[in-house]
């Protein structure tokens, strides 16, 4: 590699790429937010959509467009621009498949959204067969995915030339952690691709008339438990490596940030069944093999906790912090770029909490299908990973445009991050609390017949009305902030801060890079945790379930 290539600056066709990926991120944001407003409204009971409209195409709508394209947009454009900040500038023919996987994933959403939007799909992001959409909606997301595959094949081009060009050194950290996520993410999907391949779409296709809804969901969850950690991920590589260096500290250790990657990409994917504990035909010692994988793959959470306080303690008491805590005081509160992610970041022990309570097999049975794994989500990925995805675009988006951040709108950019907190306390908190009192998810507002239990739950679906409605003015000022920073802003030069490893860190050992090793544990741990049942569940196969459609 020449070195040179790797500026301060993003190189601006580089940046175009990214770029158009956060277009279109946004504008997912914009619609998928007011569909949201709109549930928790329809939920409250105080509110009716138009005639021709329903709730399940709303949820639909909201579901695929934030939790499928907006994350996956983002998070595409995000490691492309640190791939190119950190290992130079892509080539021509890396970046014109950057374009060409950008272009088919954005032909698939618009496909996926015609169908929705005409009420032909109103299957919720889970695909959840039984329920049958059009052939263009599975047509359109198998573009989405192939498109991710082909910006994932940029990412690893980048690495290999990296890789050959310096022999024997450990690559960059944001490029490595790119890779990991790109890699889990090619395993991953692999298993929605089968589900949508030789299921659902010749069943929508009417070619055969059954679908196994058993196998269906396996499939689907094999990919829908690694998909929540493609979304954690850049968030984590935020926290590891851009964190430290926007408060003027120093990443803790490259080789347990590192570790941790490389454990999730062995753990992320042989865990789906904890989707599924309550689902008969999956025997419960594989269920309980696939608990104990989710427990491993904690760890790694584990370790990215310890490493932040770490980074802040270290950072405090470089500047003469002392006691337990003093070191919270040192943090550059003022910040957005900085305080934005960190409501993330403390969002993210209850959220990650909540996630432990519903991995414990007794547990779950309390809160499957209630509207507490609803608000599980919303503070995992609404707020930890959608705020530090906020917190990365405050500088990352004025660095690709050439402009800057005003202190203007630095200010409200944290009023943004406290508007969410509150919004998503009330919405998040009385999900959990309504969920435990056995308020069912994806479901439109009902009082059960006037029964007791759901005059109990009324409450909170209004208090969840009024959560929903302060994060629309969330959304809304995201969006003014976003597109400020887009086309509006001074023109000026935006850091794009990447940390530095601590001095008294240890070398980096090679051993992280060799793929072989790490992709064959991951495809072993694959194969064991789901061979035996996959058989089982083709060898004892009911006759499969017609199509419904709302
Ligand atoms: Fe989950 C369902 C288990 C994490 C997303 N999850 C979902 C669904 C989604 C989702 C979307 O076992 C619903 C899918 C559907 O539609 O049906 N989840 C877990 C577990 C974890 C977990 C064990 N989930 C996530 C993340 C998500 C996500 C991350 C998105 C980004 N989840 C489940 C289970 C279900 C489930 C079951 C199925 C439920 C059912 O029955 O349907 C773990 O990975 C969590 C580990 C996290 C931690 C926290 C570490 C804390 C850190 C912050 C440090 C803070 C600092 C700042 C340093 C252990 C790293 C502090 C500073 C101070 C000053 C104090
Ligand atoms: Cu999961």
């Amino acid at each position: 590699m020449n070195t040179e290539s790797v500026k301060t600056v993003v190189d601006r066709r580089d940046g175009k790429l990214a770029m158009a990926h956060f277009y279109v991120a946004f504008i997912a944001l914009a619609i998928g937010g007011l569909a949201g407003l709109l549930q928790t409204l329809v939920r409250s009971g105080k509110f009716e959509l138009p005639s021709w409209t329903g709730y399940y195409q709303i949820l639909t709508i909201h579901g695929v467009v934030l939790g499928l394209v907006l994350t996956t947009f983002f998070i595409m454009g995000f490691q492309l621009s640190l791939v190119s900040k950190t290992s130079g500038t892509l080539t021509d023919k890396q970046r014109k498949t950057g374009w060409i996987g950008f272009w088919t994933m954005t032909i698939g959403t618009v496909m996926a959204a015609i169908m929705i939007l005409t009420n032909q799909a109103s299957v919720l992001y889970t695909f959840y067969a039984p329920l049958q959409a059009h052939a263009l909606f599975y047509l359109g997301l198998t573009l989405v995915i192939v498109g991710s595959w082909i910006d994932g094949a940029a990412i690893i081009m980048a690495y290999s030339s990296w890789r050959k060009a310096n022999p024997g050194k450990p690559s960059p950290l944001l490029t490595f952690m790119s890779l990991v996520n790109t890699l889990m993410w090619i395993v991953a999907t692999i298993g929605v691709a089968a589900t949508v391949l030789f299921q659902l779409l010749p069943w929508s296709l009417g070619l055969v008339e059954r679908v196994d809804v058993l196998v269906s969901r396996t499939l689907f969850w094999y990919f829908g438990h690694p998909l929540v950690y493609f979304w954690l991920l850049p968030a984590y590589m935020a926290w590891y490596a851009i964190v430290p260096k926007i408060i003027g500290g120093k990443i803790f250790s490259d080789s347990l940030a590192r570790m941790s990657f490389i454990l999730f990409l062995l753990f992320s994917i042989p865990v789906g069944f904890h989707h599924q504990l309550m689902e008969p035909g999956i025997d419960p010692a594989w269920k309980f093999l696939q608990v104990i994988l989710t427990f491993l793959v904690v760890i790694p959470s584990l370790m990215t906790a310890f490493s932040l306080f770490a980074t802040f303690e270290m950072f405090g008491r470089s500047k003469g912090s002392t006691g337990l805590f003093g070191w919270v005081k040192k943090l550059p509160w003022g910040d957005a770029r900085f305080a934005v992610p960190f409501i993330g970041m403390l969002a993210f022990i209850p959220a990650g909490a909540g996630g432990l309570v519903n991995a414990s097999h007794q547990l779950n049975q309390v809160v499957h299908n209630t509207i507490w794994v609803t608000g599980h989500f919303h503070l995992t990925l609404a707020t930890s990973v959608i705020l530090t995805f906020f917190g990365i675009s405050y500088w990352l988006v004025p660095h690709l445009t050439g402009r800057v951040l005003t202190k203007a709108m630095n200010k409200l950019a944290i009023i943004q991050g406290i508007v969410w907190a509150i919004g998503m306390t009330f919405m998040s908190g009385a999900m959990h609390a309504a969920g435990l009192l056995g308020a069912p998810r994806r479901s439109s507002f009902s009082t059960y017949g006037g029964s007791e239990q759901a005059a109990e739950w009324i409450p909170y679906q209004i208090a969840q009305a009024v959560g929903g409605s302060i994060l629309f003015l969330g959304i809304i000022l995201m969006l003014y902030i976003f597109i400020n920073l887009a086309f509006f802003a001074p023109k000026g030069e935006e850091e794009f801060p990447v940390g530095e490893v601590a001095d008294q860190a240890e070398k980096t050992p090679m051993v992280f890079e060799n793929w072989k090793l790490w992709l064959g544990i991951t495809v072993l741990l694959i194969l064991f945790a789901y061979t035996i049942p996959f058989i089982d569940m083709i060898e004892n196969a009911p006759i499969g379930s017609k199509g419904y459609k709302f």
